[in-house]
């Protein structure tokens, strides 16, 4: 399967092409480590934490975050496994909508992004600040499912997906650079699909913390 022989999935514009090493799919099948967590309304909340602007931390429920200004990008999706899914519709609290919301600190260089069960992904903030990035509630018009991800995930598009947290519950701001889940484990600490960034050996000097 290639990107050029396929019909583009809603319309996809296929001349844009994908990164290479990577087959399109179509059907978006959930893909994670570990079980799907039950959401409980009353006791979930979104944190951002570490180093904000006048060092406390923020909260919002889930009925707080209803409240939160909205965005909505269409973007592929990149998994490290191989497959890129087309034309994705996300919609949600941009990152730099969040950010407005919680200041960080000038010294904070990079994010740490928690989901349930102790999940983690770190980025760079240009990253976390880039105008696609999202902290999403929605998938193609209709509230994410809980395999992907429902009530809150973060979709960073220009990087490899296990960036993209599902069941997303806590922002760090990081005055240092750390690596989250898959980037102890072998993952590349970056993870850019464009430069096939996918194992931390291929890692070079600024790509990352020491190992
Ligand atoms: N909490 C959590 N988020 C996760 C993962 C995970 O294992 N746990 N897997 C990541 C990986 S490897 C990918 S490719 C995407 C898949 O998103 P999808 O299931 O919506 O396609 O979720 C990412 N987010
Ligand atoms: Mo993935």
């Amino acid at each position: 399967m290639s990107a050029g022989t396929e019909p583009g999935r809603q319309g996809g514009d296929r001349s844009t092409g994908f990164p290479p090493g990577q087959a399109v799919r179509y059907q978006h099948k959930a893909l994670h480590y570990g079980p799907v967590p039950t959401f409980r309304p009353e006791r979930w909340n979104l944190r951002v934490v570490g180093a904000t602007e006048d060092l406390g931390a923020y909260h919002w429920t889930h009925e707080e975050l209803q409240e939160l200004p909205r965005t909505e990008a269409v973007s592929d999706f990149h998994c490290v496994m191989r497959f890129s899914v087309p034309q994705v519709r996300w919609s949600g609290v941009s990152a730099l909508d969040l950010v407005a919301l919680a200041p960080p600190s000038p010294e904070a260089t990079h994010v740490m992004v928690w989901g349930e069960y102790g999940y983690s992904a770190n980025l760079r903030m240009s990253d976390f600040l880039a105008p696609s990035v999202l902290l999403a509630t929605h998938c193609d018009g209709r509230p994410l499912t809980p395999e992907h991800g429902h009530p809150l995930r973060m979709v960073v598009p220009h990087l490899y997906g296990w960036k993209s947290v599902k069941w997303l519950r806590m922002v760090e701001y990081m005055t240092a650079d750390r690596r989250g889940f898959w980037e102890e484990r072998g993952y590349h600490n970056r993870a850019d699909p464009w430069l096939e960034q996918r194992f931390s050996a291929q890692e070079e000097p600024g790509d990352g913390p020491a190992r």
